[in-house]
């Protein structure tokens, strides 16, 4: 019997379960995760922690699993014992989310109550301690700039309706049962591994293409749109952290700083060496080279229109503005983001134009691999 810690990551393929699983590891702790079933691999962001299953102390075992599976996240609860249960897994595409509200709302919303019930069931509420990852979503149409963990939530998608039961589900079982149960209310975080569908990796991936001259133009929806962006690697720090403290509490994780997506879209352009400038208005605005210099983008010249405006990318009902106030944060355990969002924009640019330079370099030879532009 190993004596170390042990954490359950719900989410542990993505961009944080994977930064989270490499710092608990880091910490020595014995991490298990919940895979789901999938018809290609979908472990490419724990691949390089991942042993061979078959060592006599692997750091980290995973376990098929599904947040609407009950029978399921009872079973892997009861066999790993967890000190500390991290859920992170959710059907986590706002947009998408219009598209699919059920099960967003039955993954997000139920799939947190299931995982609180079992540990319930198991007779573990005093022993498990229950990070759940809430969300700025929950203030949606804004009521207080900044937003502080005090501010009135008003969702405005299903995937917040769906984050806001699974909020006020840990705080009630925090409050009904005296479990160890505490909401990270984080504000948007990236990272090179943030899934390619987001704004900022579309963005980063997008240009790092369009440069190597794999895509041609990129399409957005509200680049007016205002967010606090901070790095997932500072947030996960913080979501170990806030398991840690003596009462369980809840907290807004932010950097108090905000950009619009134009704005990011322009540093990303300018790492690759374009000066990039907005004309026109609404749906008719583009993005327009002034100059390239440097040698990353080759296929880019100055005129081309590289960013337009398509409206299937506005959602049903838009978050427009997103600002944190994370001084509760600061003041009681002590946490400040250490990697701003210039410098977390510029790592990103960086791994996908070393992506998009190895996938241009196979097309010279003759071995073009697809390229997928959807986002
Ligand atoms: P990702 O989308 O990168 O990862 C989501 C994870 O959940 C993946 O491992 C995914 O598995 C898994 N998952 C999806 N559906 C299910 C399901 N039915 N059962 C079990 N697991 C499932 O999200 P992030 O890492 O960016 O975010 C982590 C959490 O934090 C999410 O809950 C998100 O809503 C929340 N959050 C994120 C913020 C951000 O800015 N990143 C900000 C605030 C909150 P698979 O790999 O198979 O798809
Ligand atoms: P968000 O992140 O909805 O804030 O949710 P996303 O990066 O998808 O959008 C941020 C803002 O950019 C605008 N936008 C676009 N967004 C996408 N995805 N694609 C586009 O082409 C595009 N053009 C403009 C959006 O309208 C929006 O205003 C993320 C997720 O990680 C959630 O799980 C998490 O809870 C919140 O952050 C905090």
């Amino acid at each position: 019997m190993t004596s170390r810690k042990k954490a359950l990551i719900t989410g542990v393929t993505g961009q944080d379960g994977s930064y989270l699983a490499e710092f608990l590891i880091e910490k020595g702790y014995e991490v298990h995760g919940i895979k789901r079933r999938a018809s290609l691999f979908n472990t490419q962001r724990i691949d390089h922690i991942y042993q061979d299953p078959h060592a006599s102390q692997p750091n980290l075992k995973l376990h098929y699993g599904d947040l609407s599976d009950t029978s399921n996240l009872t079973r892997i609860l009861r066999e790993v014992e967890p000190d500390e249960v991290y859920n992170l897994g959710a059907q986590s595409h706002v947009a998408v989310s219009f598209e699919a509200p059920e099960y967003t709302a039955d993954v997000d919303g139920i799939g947190t109550l299931r995982l609180l019930e079992a540990i319930r069931f198991l007779g573990f509420e005093k022993k498990t301690r229950f990070y759940q990852a809430s969300t700025s979503e929950l203030y949606g149409l804004v009521q207080e700039i900044p937003q502080k963990e005090t501010t009135p939530f008003y969702p405005r998608s299903p995937y917040a309706v769906a984050k806001l039961y699974a909020y006020w589900i840990t705080v009630n079982y925090r409050e009904a049962y005296g479990m160890y149960a505490c909401n990270g209310v984080l504000f948007n975080h990236e990272s090179p591994r943030r899934g390619e569908t987001f704004v900022t990796r579309k963005i980063t991936r997008g240009l790092a293409n369009i440069a190597q001259g794999l895509e041609g133009c990129l399409f957005m929806g509200n680049i007016d749109s205002l967010r606090d962006w901070g790095h997932a690697k500072d947030y996960v720090r913080m979501q170990w952290m806030m398991l840690q403290q003596e009462k369980a509490e809840d907290f807004v994780i932010a950097t108090g700083v905000q950009y619009s997506v134009r704005e990011f879209i322009t540093w990303s352009a300018a790492h690759l060496g374009i000066t990039l400038r907005f004309e026109g208005e609404g749906v008719d605005e583009v993005g327009i080279v002034d100059k390239v210099e440097g040698d990353d983008a080759p296929a880019v010249k100055a005129g081309d229109i590289l960013v337009r405006i398509d409206p299937r990318y506005f959602r049903p009902a838009e978050v427009e503005t997103l600002l944190g106030d994370p001084t509760r944060a600061k003041e009681r355990l002590g946490w400040v983001p250490e990697i701003s969002v210039q410098t977390m924009c510029e790592e990103m640019v960086a791994a996908d134009l070393h992506t998009a330079k190895r996938h241009a370099l196979l097309k010279a030879h003759g071995y073009e691999l697809p390229v997928s532009i959807e986002g």
